[in-house]
């Protein structure tokens, strides 16, 4: 296997309406937090970079394209293809405070996988701030999770919490995935 260090990759972010998925990437990117921000009215494409750790010590570069969707179901049929096409990651965020978020999802990773076949998908419960109005138990949860083979996180867009290491670690996936023989 050729030596890479530098590496780019699509990711998506997928999930219903209003479960802070503009928040979180604006969160990654800018780290900072605007409760006016409004709706997106269509897909955005951010950039950012990390480092991942390689399996031998070295670092890897890792310049990410991060595909920020809308959440109308109307959308998601016209669009979709071009979204999705060519995603080598996905992260899967839900509402803490919406039960119905989180069973949503099922149906956004297949919308996505039908795209781009089986890709490294990170779970994210997000709105954990909120943490009086929690709708659903860990258990729940980690169940959607394990049916995706995929880690779980409980983030806030708001204060911050483990924003930064849901796209960390995703990236980490996709590194690893790309490494494997
Ligand atoms: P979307 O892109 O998934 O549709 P947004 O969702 O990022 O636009 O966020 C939807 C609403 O949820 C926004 O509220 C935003 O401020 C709020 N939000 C996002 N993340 C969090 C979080 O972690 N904690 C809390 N408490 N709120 C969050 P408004 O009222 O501006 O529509
Ligand atoms: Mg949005």
């Amino acid at each position: 296997m050729p030596n890479i260090d530098k590496m780019k990759v699509k990711i998506c972010l997928v999930g219903e309406g209003a479960v802070g998925k503009t928040c979180t990437i604006r969160r990654f990117i800018h780290d900072e937090f605007d409760d006016r921000y409004i709706s997106t009215l269509g897909a955005k494409v951010s950039k950012k970079e990390l480092v991942v750790q390689r399996g031998n010590g070295g670092n890897l570069e890792v310049g990410m394209t991060i595909w920020d969707i809308m959440g109308e179901k109307g959308f998601r049929e016209l669009l979709k293809e071009a979204y999705f096409h060519g995603a080598q990651g996905l992260l899967a965020v839900c509402d803490v405070t919406r039960r119905d978020t989180l069973h949503d999802l099922h149906e956004w990773v297949k919308a996505v996988f039908k795209v781009t076949g089986e890709i490294p998908v990170h779970l994210m419960a997000n709105k954990i701030d909120l943490k009086d109005r929690i709708s659903f138990d860990e258990g729940e949860l980690k169940k959607v999770a394990a049916k995706y083979d995929s880690p779980y996180i409980y983030t806030s867009a708001k204060t911050g919490e483990n924003i930064q290491d849901a796209f960390q670690k995703l990236a980490e996936m996709i590194a690893q995935r790309m490494a494997a023989p």
